[in-house]
């Protein structure tokens, strides 16, 4: 898996700021767009794979673990800079964990929410990919 993307910083001195494009800086188009944060001290969330789905997500606060895994090889990614992201690519087991209080982790996504787009049993989700 080759998932992990680094962003460009455009600089200057009033901060910094990092531009995602659609269909370019990233390999699909963005239909939704949500956040997760105010998380909860040892909490661990996802637990499920996408039939379809695509996204990207970025800590653009604070920091976070992802743990990824598409049946053959499992990858863990800490996200802790606001220039980095993830790829979930469909098909991908994803567990998100060791959140920091401030984290703010925001996903871009190819769809909208469909809750039939999920895997959210471990053993389907090896039975699916065959
Ligand atoms: C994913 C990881 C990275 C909605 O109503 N609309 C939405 O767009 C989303 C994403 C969620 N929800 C509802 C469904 C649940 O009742 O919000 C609740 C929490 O969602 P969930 O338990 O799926 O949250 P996570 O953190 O386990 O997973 C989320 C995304 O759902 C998932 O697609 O890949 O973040």
């Amino acid at each position: 898996m080759k998932d992990s993307l680094v962003f460009k910083e455009i600089k200057d001195n009033r901060g910094a700021l990092v531009a995602i494009e659609a269909e370019k800086d990233i390999p699909f188009g963005i239909k939704r767009v949500y956040y997760i944060y105010g998380t909860a001290e040892k909490v661990r969330r996802g637990y499920h794979a996408h039939h379809e789905l695509q996204q990207l997500a970025v800590c653009v606060k604070g920091a976070c673990t992802f743990l990824l895994d598409d049946g053959n090889k499992k990858e863990i990614l800490r996200l802790e800079t606001p220039n980095k992201g993830v790829l979930i690519n469909k098909m991908v087991w994803h567990e998100m964990y060791d959140f920091t209080d401030d984290c703010v982790l925001m996903v871009l996504a190819s769809d909208h929410y469909k809750e039939d787009d999920y895997i959210r049993d471990y053993d389907e989700f090896v039975d699916l990919l065959g």
